[in-house]
């Protein structure tokens, strides 16, 4: 199966290279033929598309090497004769225009693809956990089926008596089948691959706390992942994917399958014939030139660049970004935020969604919020705020909402008198909305769409524009 779309909305990679600003350094002597230009735009290709990474500290040889097998594997892909060079065919292919979908893949299946061979499974709830009310068992496990049947041309039908595809029950410790549970924490479920017998069935930890919320475990987040196991599927390296093996609380509700969870179910058993009811995401990828922020916040010297339900957070002493999910950092915070900036007084950081604000002090959340942004001083016809920064050397935070910008004092708390202004007057060049802005040093980064405005603060100048995710792709 192919996994490039035919359908997906393409973009030409190799603008991009000219503008992004990404300089590389090179210690080995390149092939005489082949520009340090192309050399470039082959690496930068192959780290955005394969598993090739030239920042890592292996040393030169395995750099070199991982180069050339990432080649070859490109060049397999693409029904190349697989020579690992970079030769004028393997450039020309990847200088076309193409998606943005990686050509490797996230999701696993298991060794022999286990499937099932039928479409229309069955599954018994064989018992029932004391935690949760028995409607509402019924509930979550059936809408964890649908999950699956929304994206798949199969079908599961609950029976109540004799043998089904599907057999769901909750037991705690050693529970019939050689892989004992661990009491609370630790395992919290387990399913086997699709088969006859014990095969397709799940098992829930009964020593776990199983809920309808937050609490505990989440039992249709589980019971979902887990059905993905049942019907064939691994665990995905995608940390936005269902399948990813680390626990994330999201309500039934607000719930979507991950674009990747789809492409690997529907690698098994093909899409549905009715019309998907729920978007499928995707995790947006680091190095997408028209990557654009929702808020950027400096906390603890960590730079972290919030996109959607992601975070990728930036260490001075790290070589790599690293994503992860809000709800894995701060579990109380809203799906998506605004705005957000470290108050350097109080040693909190701040996160704006909406009309309201929560705090938290390193990974703690603070209790009493949300509060109301009406409490900064704002007028009410201010929904939302698109950024906010604080210059802690002058004792001011910075809003920015629209076209206007506020100024906040930390020490009075309260606004300053002359404002709002608009942006484009009280910060020249940056334009005349951010979506994020955060303070580096002397500068303040601002970021608008795939832009950002390096701001020096003290001239008040734009010193330089690069791309918004020139610190991130990395
Ligand atoms: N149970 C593991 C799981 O379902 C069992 C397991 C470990 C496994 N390695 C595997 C299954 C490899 C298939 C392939 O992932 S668990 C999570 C999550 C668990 C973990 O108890 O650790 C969920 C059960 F994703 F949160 F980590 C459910 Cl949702
Ligand atoms: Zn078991
Ligand atoms: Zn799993």
């Amino acid at each position: 199966m192919s996994p490039i779309k035919k359908k997906m909305k393409c973009f030409q990679i190799p603008i991009l290279f000219v503008l992004l600003n990404c300089t590389f350094e090179f210690a080995f002597p390149l092939p005489t033929e082949i520009s340090q230009n192309n050399f470039d735009f082959a690496k930068q290709y192959l780290k955005q598309f394969y598993e090739f990474e030239d920042d890592s500290f292996d040393g030169l040889k395995t750099r070199n090497d991982a180069l050339g097998a990432n080649v070859k594997k490109m060049q397999e892909f693409f029904g190349l004769l697989i020579t690992g060079e970079l030769d004028s065919t393997t450039l020309e292919i990847m200088k076309r225009p193409r998606c943005g979908v990686p050509d490797i893949l996230e999701y696993s299946h298991f060794p022999g693809k286990p499937k099932w061979q039928h479409k229309n499974l069955t599954y018994r709830i064989i018992n029932y956990t004391p935690d949760i009310e028995r409607n509402q068992v019924n509930k979550a496990l059936r809408e964890a089926f649908k999950v699956w049947s929304d994206v798949t041309p199969l079908t599961f039908t609950r029976i109540l008596t004799g043998e089904a595809d599907i057999k769901i029950s909750f037991a705690p410790r050693v529970h019939g089948d050689g892989f004992p549970f661990d009491g609370p924490d630790g395992f919290l479920a387990h399913a086997f691959p699709p088969g006859p017998g014990i095969g397709g069935d799940i098992h829930f930890d009964e020593d776990e706390t199983w809920s309808m919320d937050s609490k505990g475990y989440n039992l249709f987040m589980v019971a979902a992942h887990e059905l993905g196991h049942a019907l064939g599927l691994g665990h995905s390296k995608d940390v936005g994917a269902l399948m990813f093996p680390t626990y994330s609380y999201s309500s039934m509700q607000d719930f979507t399958l991950q674009y990747d969870d789809v492409q690997g179910i529907q690698a098994l058993y093909g899409s549905s014939n009715k019309p998907d009811p729920k978007p499928h995401p995707k995790t947006p990828e680091k190095c997408d030139p028209y990557l654009s922020f929702d808020a950027v916040s400096k906390i603890r010297g960590e730079t972290m660049f919030f996109k959607d339900r992601f975070i990728w957070r930036v260490h001075p002493q790290m070589p790599h970004s690293v994503l992860t999910l809000i709800k894995s950092q701060w579990p109380g915070l809203p799906l998506k935020i605004d705005a957000s900036y470290e108050n350097q007084y109080k040693e909190i950081t701040l996160f704006f969604q909406g009309t309201k604000y929560w705090a938290v002090n390193g990974y703690a959340m603070l209790p009493g919020y949300p509060k109301t942004i009406y409490n900064f001083g704002f007028p009410k016809t201010v929904k939302q705020i698109d950024a906010a920064v604080q210059i802690a050397e002058i004792g001011k935070t910075f809003f920015f909402v629209g076209n206007k910008c506020w100024s906040y004092d930390e020490r009075t708390e309260t606004m300053d008198q002359g404002y709002p202004k608009q942006i484009a007057d009280d910060w020249p060049g940056i334009g005349n909305h951010v979506d994020a802005a955060v303070q580096q040093n002397d500068f303040i980064h601002f970021f608008r769409g795939f832009m950002m405005f390096r701001f020096y603060y003290n001239t008040k100048q734009v010193t330089r524009i690069e791309y918004a995710n020139s610190e991130v792709c990395k």
